[in-house]
C-alpha cells in the first residue's frame, strides 16, 4: 500500500506537533508504522492522502455513528454556518438541543454543554464534590474519563490506599484523592464505602468500558454503584461520553435501564464537532454557577454549528437504526468468532451493540488484569494486516471498534475475510 504522502507529512508534522499527532493514539505507537493521514471521508470509507480507501472502524472513535458526511447533517452545518460561528450568547438552538437530550436522557433534568469529554467529566466531579462537601472520588482501573489530573490516577500500592499519579504533572496531592478500584468487583466498592463512609464525593464509571477495550458490567454491578452511592450520600456519574447515544437513545443506562445521578456526554452528542454535555438529577445540577457555588464556563460551549450537528444526528437515532447497528455488530462478531476457530487463534471477542473488541486472549474480560493479558504482538500483527488490505482498526488493543448505519454487509463480509487472512 502506497504509504509515500502520510509518510511526509508524517515527518513534517512531528516537527511542529507533539508526535505529529493531536492526540496520542493517533501516532500509531502502539501498533508501529506511519499512520495514514487522511483527506476525507463518507459513509464506512476513509481515504487518505496517498488515494487508500478503508472500511472504517474507528469512526472518530465513537461519533460517527451515521458514518461520515452524512449529507443531512452536512447540509443542517453549512446552513448554520452561514449564520455565524459563534455568539458567546444564548440561542434558540442550545434550549431545542436541551429539549431533546433531556427528552432522550430522562435521567438528565438539567444540563450543561461544553465541548470535549474531559470537560464533561471533570465538570461532573466538581460539581458532585461541590454538592456533598466531599473531596474523595473513585474511579475503576482501566476506565479513561478524559485527562483532567484527577482521572489521571493508577491504583496505590495497596489494595486501599489511594491513587498515584498516573502522568507526569499530576500532583501526588491531587491523585490522593482519587481511589481505584477492580472494574467488575463489587465486593472492593462494598469495602471502600464500608471503609470510608461519608468521605466518598462520587463513583465515576464507563457503563460498558470502551477504553480497556470493550468491556460489559456484570449483573448487579451498576446497579452497586447507584445503590451504594443513594445509601452513603455519594454521587454515581455515568461516563456516557462514549457510550452515550451508541447504545441506545439513552445510552448505556438506557440499554440496562438505570438511572444514576449524573451522565457525561460526548462524541455522538456533537455528531463529530466539538460538543459534549453534563447533567443530571436538578438538585445537584442546581449547584453550578451561576444558581450555585460550582463554577463551570466556557467560551464556544453549545456554539450553534457544534449544536446544529448534534441536533441533526441525534435526531436520526431512531429504532431502525439501532437494529441495523445490533445486526451488524452480530455478523461482524460471529465473523471474528469463526475466522479465529478456523486458525485456532485465541481470540476473545466481547461487543455491546455496535461497539465492540476482539481480545488476543482467553476470555472472558472482566476487568483491566484480564485485559492486560492481551498477546500485544498477536495485536500488532492483526492491525498491520487489516491495514494493509483497506480495513482501518482502533490502532491499540486498549480501544473499541465503532460500527456506523453506513456500513453495509458487504463491508462486514470483507472485514471477516480480511481478518481470517490476518489471523493466519
Ligand atoms: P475527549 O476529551 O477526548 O472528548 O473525551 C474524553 C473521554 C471521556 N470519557 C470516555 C469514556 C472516553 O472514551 C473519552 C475519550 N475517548 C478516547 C478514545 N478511547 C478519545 C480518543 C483520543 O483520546 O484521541
Amino acid at each position: 500500500m502506497k504509504r509515500d504522502v502520510s509518510g511526509a507529512l508524517f515527518e513534517r508534522a512531528q516537527r511542529v506537533i507533539v508526535a505529529g499527532v493531536n492526540s496520542p493514539v493517533r501516532a500509531f505507537r502502539a501498533v508501529g508504522g506511519v499512520p495514514p493521514f487522511i483527506a476525507r471521508a463518507r459513509g464506512s470509507r476513509l481515504f487518505d492522502e496517498d488515494g487508500n480507501e478503508f472500511i472504517d472502524y474507528v469512526g472518530s472513535w465513537g461519533p460517527a455513528i451515521l458514518g461520515h458526511a452524512d449529507p443531512q447533517v452536512i447540509a443542517a452545518v453549512q446552513s448554520a454556518l452561514t449564520n455565524g460561528l459563534s455568539f458567546g450568547a444564548p440561542t434558540a438552538l442550545e434550549v431545542e438541543f436541551a429539549e431533546l437530550v433531556t427528552s432522550m436522557v430522562p435521567s438528565i433534568e438539567l444540563m450543561r454543554c461544553v465541548s470535549s469529554g474531559t470537560e464533561a467529566t471533570m465538570s461532573a466531579i466538581r460539581v458532585a464534590r461541590g454538592f456533598t462537601g466531599r473531596d474523595v472520588l473513585i474511579k475503576f482501573e482501566g476506565c479513561y474519563h478524559g485527562h483532567a489530573d484527577h482521572l489521571l490516577v493508577k491504583a496505590g500500592s495497596g489494595a486501599a490506599t489511594f491513587g498515584e499519579p498516573d502522568s507526569a504533572g499530576v500532583p501526588a496531592s491531587v491523585a490522593r484523592l482519587t481511589l481505584t478500584l477492580p472494574y467488575n468487583d463489587i465486593g472492593a466498592l462494598e469495602r471502600a464505602f464500608t471503609d470510608s463512609p461519608g468521605v466518598i464525593a462520587a463513583v465515576i464509571v464507563e457503563p460498558v468500558v470502551g477504553n480497556m477495550g470493550c468491556v460489559p458490567p456484570i449483573a448487579g454491578f451498576l446497579e452497586a454503584i447507584i445503590a451504594l452511592c443513594k445509601r452513603d450520600g455519594a454521587v454515581s456519574i455515568f461516563d456516557e461520553v462514549m457510550t452515550g447515544f451508541r447504545l441506545s437513545r439513552a445510552g448505556a443506562q438506557g440499554h440496562y435501564g438505570l438511572h444514576p445521578d449524573l451522565t457525561a456526554l460526548g462524541k455522538i452528542a456533537g455528531g463529530g464537532m466539538p460538543l459534549a454535555i453534563y447533567g443530571g438529577r436538578r438538585d445537584i445540577m442546581s449547584k453550578v454557577a451561576p444558581l450555585g457555588p460550582v463554577y463551570q464556563a466556557g467560551t464556544l460551549s453549545g456554539n450553534p454549528s457544534a449544536v446544529t450537528a448534534g441536533l441533526a444526528t441525534l435526531s436520526r437515532l431512531d429504532a431502525a437504526l439501532y437494529a441495523k447497528l445490533e445486526s451488524l455488530g452480530a455478523r461482524l462478531e460471529a465473523g471474528l468468532t469463526e475466522a479465529a476457530a478456523k486458525a485456532n487463534a485465541e481470540l476473545c471477542v466481547q461487543r455491546v451493540g455496535s461497539m465492540l473488541t476482539p481480545f488476543f486472549t482467553r476470555g472472558p474480560v472482566r476487568n483491566w488484569n484480564d485485559s492486560a493479558k492481551q498477546d500485544k504482538e498477536r495485536f500488532v500483527r492483526f492491525h498491520r494486516s487489516l491495514l494493509e488490505q483497506g480495513i482501518y482498526w482502533p490502532a491499540s488493543q486498549y480501544e473499541a471498534a465503532f460500527i456506523s448505519v453506513a456500513h453495509s454487509e458487504a463491508d462486514i463480509d470483507r472485514t471477516v475475510a480480511a481478518a481470517a487472512e490476518a489471523l493466519k
